[in-house]
């Protein structure tokens, strides 16, 4: 039997508003049935009529029936929150550039309850991931790496955009990358997580000198900082300047946590001594509930 869709869903899918979808149904521009609760109810064939009559809903917030089916597989996932199927579907759909798709299955993880940490490391981290595999196996190219990427950026942007945060944030935290650090997904992700969590973020980006956290703590005196380092770069000028950053850090009594690649290695964690370290985000929320950070 054929999917159907509701006056939300299409409006959703559409982006357009709901008053939009009803007009178009009570005019008879798009053929529609009420349930017995009096609600319209699209089917996909009239749905697909529309669109190609219509000549309104092109690109890629057009509905097509492939993309209707793996609509209602994505039900399923969402439902069970299967999140290693999840992360693949997730990493075929940004391979397409398909941004509003992944970023609705980002949204609509959180939405069904799924944890932000585990949206971060069961869902892109592990598609980023073998994103990084396929480009060293050169099954992609750099650009589709770029793509990737680049919806991943929007489909966090969105997913900030609605998670849950407190009014009155009155904790302060400093987020970005180490300087030279371009891999800035996971700087955003903390970022997403503090605030979810009550913090007020900084967010300061990728490529960011450790010596201009400690003229930030000077300014805005935060209680935590976190750095995300995934690339070693020039590690002596980086645990040179990260002297003067504990210094400041400690004289603030702020709290300084490192995460990222480059610092699973345990000899170039002991050049940043007296930082918190955390592998995971699980790891970084375990942190913030114990008040260690
Ligand atoms: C996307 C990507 C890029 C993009 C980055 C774009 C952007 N705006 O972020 C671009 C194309 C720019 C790029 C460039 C390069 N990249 Co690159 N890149 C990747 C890729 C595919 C994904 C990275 C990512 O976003 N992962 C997702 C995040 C969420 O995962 P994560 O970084 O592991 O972070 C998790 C934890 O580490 C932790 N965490 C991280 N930071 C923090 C901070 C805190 C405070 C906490 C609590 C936790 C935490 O939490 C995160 C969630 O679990 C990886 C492949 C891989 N295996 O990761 C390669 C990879 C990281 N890149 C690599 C390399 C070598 C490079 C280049 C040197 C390539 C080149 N020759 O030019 C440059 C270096 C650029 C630079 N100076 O920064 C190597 C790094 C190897 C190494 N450790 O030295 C990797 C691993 C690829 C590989 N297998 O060789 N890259």
């Amino acid at each position: 039997m054929n999917r159907s869709y509701s006056t939300t869903e299409l409006a959703k899918m559409w982006g357009v508003s709901e008053s939009s979808i009803k007009r178009w149904a009570d005019a008879g521009t798009i053929k529609c049935q009420k349930t017995i609760g009096g609600h319209r109810k699209f089917d996909l064939d009239d749905v697909l009529e529309f669109q190609t009559r219509s000549g309104l809903i092109t690109g890629d917030l057009a509905l097509t029936k492939a993309a209707a089916r793996s609509d209602s597989e994505m039900e399923g996932l969402l439902a069970t929150l299967d999140f290693a199927e999840l992360s693949h579907h997730y990493l075929t759909t940004a391979l397409e550039g398909r941004y509003i798709k992944a970023s609705t299955i980002v949204r609509e993880a959180y939405l069904r309850g799924a944890k932000l940490a585990a949206i971060a490391e069961e869902i892109i981290r592990p598609a980023m991931k073998e994103t990084g595999e396929r480009w060293r196996r050169r099954e992609v190219s750099v650009f589709e790496e770029h793509l990737v990427t680049s919806v991943t950026l929007q489909a966090l942007a969105g997913l900030n955009s609605i998670i849950a945060k407190k009014q009155s944030a009155e904790k302060l935290a400093l987020v970005g990358c180490s300087e030279g650090e371009f891999h800035h997904i996971a700087s955003l992700m903390v970022q997403c997580l503090l605030e979810s969590e009550g913090w007020a973020v900084i967010y300061l980006g990728p490529h960011t000198p450790l010596f201009s956290y400690a003229d930030a703590i000077k300014k805005m005196e935060p209680s935590l900082v976190c750095i995300s380092m995934t690339v070693t770069g020039n590690i002596e000028h980086a645990s040179r300047d990260y002297q003067s950053l504990r210094r400041t850090a400690s004289k603030h009594e702020t709290k300084i946590v490192i995460g990222g690649q480059a610092v699973e290695d345990d000899s170039v964690r002991a050049r940043f001594g007296g930082a918190l370290y955390t592998a995971t985000l699980y790891d970084l929320m375990e942190m913030l509930k114990r008040n260690d950070a």
